[in-house]
């Protein structure tokens, strides 16, 4: 055998250069770019460092105090802290609402949800993809096609937004809510720029019998920082993703009411919320294996840094620079679904500009110059973007900077539209446009020398392979 000190202690640039090599390169990739897209975000060195730690090591299926195997003091420990940091950082008293903390991310999580309080086939109602959900949330085509596990386990029907408004039209979801009776409804999204009215999902659910769940997934950090409404007022249960605007280590958590139920006419008075056994069992043995205790210790980490003035300044930043972003989009002459935002994320309308544009071909103009968001399906046939702004505020960017953000986006678009002039609007003759294009290269010039300029969380641009 090798030495211990040989194959288990060298660094990765001698074990295996090519993989170092690549990581570099990504690294490169993420300082010199404008990361718009509003799921990513950068996490903190400490983050990666407790990600890349011994923790991995370990087996440790079960909850804290009773695993399959010895040797977890030490993770129960840091799993009994992730739980209650978490639990602080939404400010919930641990007597009424418990998390589970082993979710490897969001749609396991959502999963585990849905198994434990639902049987096959029972009935879901979730904002619709095309609409701004997520596709754990009941997704099939139009066409009845079951794209997610959650439409081909569970009969789902979806609630839509208002085509005109843009908002989520509550009284629709009502109406469809009191035909349908699901047992679920679902409230949270990926691609919806305003802030969700939970009383009134609260109410919808109460009136059809349905129980209430958030996949706050996407504004976990807002609400975090109280910078967004909060969805444990109305919700039995709360899912999330830890690796967007709440900038932790790539996980999920379920949060969970426990305890005593409120008093409702035709339940027991002792009635006790009984879903803390469910979502522990459905998250292990059910569906997944050994919790990934690198994520879980990382988690800890964020948690601890979300509770921190800095995080809340963040939050409020963030929701700063996507007004500002949109407000420069609409004095370009853009329009954005809704007129504007309440939250990290702008909807780009590019449909009602003078010349069609067609989605791929600015798609492509914003990763030759080294912007990345989203094309939205968004609803369709909306041709546009997600545009988000937790990645790059936590760069330090602010307002003016976005606004920056805003004109090289509006550079884009008048490329896109030239070539297009010049050359035609099918992709094929609007890729010729491409080649050589003394615009696209100075834009991307721009970018990358905007881009650079900012500090990077997670690593030292200093100590990179590839810096320019
Ligand atoms: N890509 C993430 C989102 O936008 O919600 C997770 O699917």
């Amino acid at each position: 055998m090798d030495p211990v000190t040989e194959w288990g202690n060298t660094s990765l640039s001698d074990v295996d250069p090519e993989i170092h090599d690549l990581i570099e390169k990504e690294k490169r990739r993420q300082c010199h770019g404008i990361e718009l897209i509003a799921s990513e975000n950068f996490t903190s060195f400490a983050v990666i460092e407790a990600l890349g730690s011994a923790l991995t090591n370990k087996y440790s299926e079960g909850m804290p105090g009773n695993r399959y195997y010895g040797g977890n003091e030490y993770i129960d420990q840091i799993e009994n802290l992730t739980r209650s940091r978490a639990l602080q950082a939404y400010r919930l008293d641990p007597t009424k609402w418990g998390v589970n903390v082993q979710p490897y991310s969001g749609s396991p999580a959502n999963f585990a949800a849905y198994t434990a309080v639902l049987n096959p086939h029972d009935r879901i109602m979730g904002l619709d993809l095309p609409s701004g959900g997520h596709l754990t949330h009941g997704y099939y085509t139009s066409g009845g096609k079951k794209i997610s596990a959650t439409s081909i386990y569970f009969e789902s029907l979806p609630y839509k937004v208002d085509s005109k408004t843009g908002y989520i039209d509550y009284d629709k979801l009502e109406e469809k809510a009191m035909d349908f009776r699901p047992k679920l409804i679902i409230c949270g999204g990926s691609a919806y720029p305003r802030d969700w009215d939970y009383k009134r999902f609260r109410a919808v659910a109460d009136k059809c019998g349905a129980l209430l769940l958030c996949d706050m997934a996407h504004i976990s950090g807002l609400v975090a920082a109280q910078e967004a409404a909060d969805p444990f007022e109305y919700c039995d249960i709360v899912t999330t993703t830890t690796h967007k605007s709440l900038r932790g280590p790539r996980a999920g958590m379920i949060f969970y009411r426990k305890g005593p139920k409120p008093a409702k006419k035709g339940q027991p008075e002792d009635a006790v919320y009984d879903f803390e056994d469910k979502i522990n069992f459905a998250v292990f043995p059910s569906l997944q294996g050994g919790p990934h205790n690198h994520q879980i210790g990382a988690l800890a980490v964020a948690l601890k840094q979300a509770m921190s003035p800095g995080f809340k300044a963040y939050a409020k930043q963030v929701r700063a620079n996507a007004v500002a972003l949109g407000d420069y989009l609409m004095i370009k002459g853009y329009t954005l679904v809704t007129g504007g935002t309440e939250n990290h994320l702008v909807l780009w309308d590019l449909r009602l500009l003078e010349t069609r544009l067609r989605n791929s071909a600015t798609y492509v103009t914003l990763l030759l110059t080294r912007m990345l968001c989203l094309v939205t399906a968004v609803h369709w046939p909306l041709e546009g973007f997600v545009i988000g702004t937790p990645a790059m505020t936590s760069r330090g960017l602010v307002e003016k900077d976005f606004e920056q953000i805003a004109e090289f986006l509006h550079r884009a678009v008048t490329i896109t539209l030239n070539i297009q002039k010049e050359h035609g609007k099918l992709l094929k003759d609007f890729n010729k446009g491409l080649v050589n294009n003394k615009d696209i290269e100075e834009l991307k010039a721009d970018v990358e020398k905007f881009a650079s300029s900012f500090d990077m969380p997670g690593f030292k641009m200093s100590e990179m392979k590839y810096k320019d």
